[in-house]
């Protein structure tokens, strides 16, 4: 229908080998039943049951009936304790959780550490009914890889939301915490059920009244974390850096300065005594006109721990972002470079940061570009706590408009070899902790949701928040693997439906690559709200973003050898790979290197038939998108056959115009004709 149900859809199964095992399960047996987290678990349960069986499910405190679902944390009662072995509750760390069916009596059994566990097991339940699995002979246990699974919202109390595609803020309007909780409590259900433990509700670019959340509105604030806390998400506030002085009513924001560091104390304490799980701060600071430390002649270090000794107390964690760098850049100066920037700011502070700070680093050194290279600060902090940040929003991968299924990115980044401890020291491996054994790690990223019926805007977006969860819960999952647990939780198990999806999902990242910017140079988009293309857009600007393209050739040189020595913060065997051009790959060529438009790529093509090329292909493959999707019309219900239709031939459309922009663009600059002899505007 309209969506909103997105993946939790709980449609009765009628069809199917499975569907008579799940409706022999009508008795729910709970061996705790005054806990928050226990209690979502138990509705969610009964609620997903009553859905997919079509019968009533009766609960109780032991077993009375078999077979029965019985769900609790080990050490609560008879029926739980007996259904584990100790090895095996044992081995069931914090949020993790044991799933049997027992072969004599048929029960199945859902016992965790914490309640959290329980919850999330009863969501793995229901993904297996949902998606019409077996539930005889289960015997399933999963510890989450990464320990931080993190949702950042650029929300704006004003309604706005910063990058957002999907309608306006579901948490706030009219400079006010909104009145209507339920959205907020069914988006929570979302993100736990796709194993989101931590949100920060509001944008780090904070303005006045947002700094308010921490004193004002925070009763407000205490509302939002009852609701996140009974699905086991712990809250954060995105701060002003100076907040001090933005609301404090002091002069100074000076990180080493007494009055500050008391008044950052205080605030802390009254968020506590309001909220005693609360999370944290997240901050955006020196970066893009937000004020930092650097005003005060500190560094980053100094700023995070100021706010990391008054968040200590309580048992809170400062989230300190490495997106800082000069975004006032005179063009012409060939010597800065953005994408050393994260690294040259933050690797010389390893060691400085207390224990209760995480740096959070994007995937990538400039900023969430459709291919960039990964980010070298990944991993190079070793004393420091560091947590990966993606962008399900597609601010620069068509704003869910078009459809980019962003999972083969992101598994692509983790599958990075950094080679930083050797061969095998990949990202998913820095990522959830293994190699530095800090503290904290794991995901953080930017959602994609917004007051949209359908939450993201473009239904088949959904699978990009969905996928983030599943991902950071365990990133040895494929990308279609993801893609088909989403298509068949939300359109159910239509053989030709879900065959149809996945091709569009798994094409689609690699398609929205070729009409855009090619080989790695970024950008080539309009300035300010970044849809469509417009290949100077950001050329003679200060933001940093350039490709250099003239009638020679393009790309940015990053080498060490000639160019802005971005390469040499790699791990040696990397940074050669990218230095030479023999070695680097076609991908990311214009990210390191300055060539002719006669280059020639590995794909034997030159650069510039590769542009042309690519470009022709990909509009003609973004309208194939469309041929497909007609196909399934009446196999899906008429509203998201609509839907998904008019999305896609707004995106066939505008492929068209990043092709013929792009290839006009090159064609003039270049003088050099297509090979093909096709038509160039
Ligand atoms: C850029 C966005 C901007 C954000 C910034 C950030 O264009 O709106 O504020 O990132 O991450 O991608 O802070």
């Amino acid at each position: 229908g309209d969506g909103y149900l997105a993946w939790l859809q709980y449609r009765r199964i009628t069809a199917g080998t499975n569907v008579d095992q799940y409706a022999a399960y009508n008795h729910l047996v709970v061996t705790e039943q005054d806990d928050v987290v226990i209690r979502s678990a138990v509705n969610e349960l009964t609620q997903g049951m009553e859905g997919i069986t079509g019968r009533k499910v009766s609960i109780s405190g032991k077993t009375e009936t078999t077979p029965s679902i019985i769900i609790g944390t080990f050490g609560t009662g008879l029926a739980i304790d007996k259904s584990f072995s100790t090895g095996v509750s044992d081995a069931v760390k914090a949020e993790g959780y044991a799933l049997q069916t027992d072969s004599i009596t048929g029960n199945i059994a859902i016992g965790a550490a914490t309640p959290a566990g329980v919850l999330y097991g009863v969501f793995h339940l229901l993904r297996i009914m949902g998606t019409g699995g077996s539930v005889h002979n289960l015997n399933i246990l999963e510890n989450p890889v990464n320990q931080l699974r993190m949702i950042n919202q650029w929300d704006n109390m004003d309604g706005s939301v910063e990058r957002g595609y999907a309608g306006k803020s579901i948490f706030y309007e009219d400079n006010r915490v909104t009145s209507n909780l339920q959205r907020i409590q069914d988006y929570a259900r979302l993100l736990a059920s796709s194993g989101i433990n931590a949100i920060a509700i509001n944008n780090v670019n904070v303005h006045r009244v947002e700094s308010r959340l921490l004193t004002e509105f925070l009763p407000d604030v205490a509302k939002l974390a009852a609701i996140f806390r009974a699905y086991a998400i712990k809250l954060f506030l995105s701060v002003n850096y100076a907040s001090t002085i933005e609301i404090g009513g002091l002069s100074s924001a000076d990180p080493l300065d007494s009055d500050v560091r008391e008044w950052w104390r205080t605030a802390a304490s009254e968020i506590y005594a309001e909220i005693p799980d609360f999370g944290g701060f997240l901050v955006k600071a020196d970066s893009e006109n937000r004020p930092g430390p650097f005003t005060y002649g500190r560094d980053h270090a100094d700023g995070a721990n100021m706010l990391a000794e008054a968040l200590k107390p309580h048992g809170g964690i400062v989230i300190w972002r490495c997106f800082v760098y000069n975004c006032k850049q005179d063009w012409r100066d060939r010597t800065t470079d953005r994408a050393r920037a994260a690294y040259d700011h933050f690797q010389p502070l390893d060691g400085r940061f207390m224990d209760n700070v995480i740096l959070q680093v994007k995937n990538g050194p400039i900023d969430f570009q459709v291919r960039e290279p990964v980010s070298p600060l990944l991993g190079a902090m070793p004393k420091t706590n560091q947590v990966i940040e993606f962008q399900i929003a597609q601010e620069y991968t068509g704003q869910q408009r078009h459809v980019c299924y962003l999972i083969p990115q992101w598994k692509k980044i983790m599958d990075f070899d950094t080679q930083l401890q050797g061969e095998g020291t990949t990202i998913q491996r820095i990522v959830e902790g293994d190699v530095h054994g800090n503290p904290y790690s794991g995901f953080a990223a930017v959602s994609n949701i917004g007051n949209d019926t359908n939450w993201t805007g473009h239904l088949l977006a959904q699978a990009n928040l969905y996928g983030y969860g599943r991902l950071a819960w365990n990133p040895e999952m494929s990308a279609e693997e993801i893609a088909m647990e989403w298509i068949t939780l939300t359109f159910g198990t239509n053989e030709l439906l879900v065959q149809t999806i996945l091709n569009i999902l798994m094409n689609s990242w690699v398609i929205y690559e070729s009409y855009t910017a090619p080989l790695g140079v970024g950008f080539m988009v309009n300035p300010d709200h970044h849809y469509g293309p417009n290949v100077d857009g950001y050329e003679y600007s200060m933001w940093g973003t350039y490709h250099f393209a003239d009638c020679y050739g393009m790309g940015v040189d990053r080498t060490t050898a000639t160019g802005t020595g971005y390469t040499s913060q790699y791990a040696r065997i990397n940074m050669e790979l990218y230095e030479s051009l023999e070695s680097c790959p076609d991908e990311l060529l214009l990210f390191f290197h300055h060539v002719p438009y006669n280059h020639v790529l590995h794909s034997g093509k030159t650069v510039i038939q590769h542009i042309y090329d690519t470009h022709f292909e990909g509009a003609e493959r973004a309208a194939g998108l469309l041929d497909a999707w007609k196909l399934v019309k009446g196999q899906v219900d008429e509203e998201a056959y609509q839907h998904v239709a008019n999305r896609l031939a707004e995106q066939a459309e505008h492929a068209k115009e990043w092709r013929d922009r792009i290839n006009t663009y090159f064609l003039r600059k270049s003088g050099i004709a297509d090979q093909w002899g096709r038509t160039i505007y």
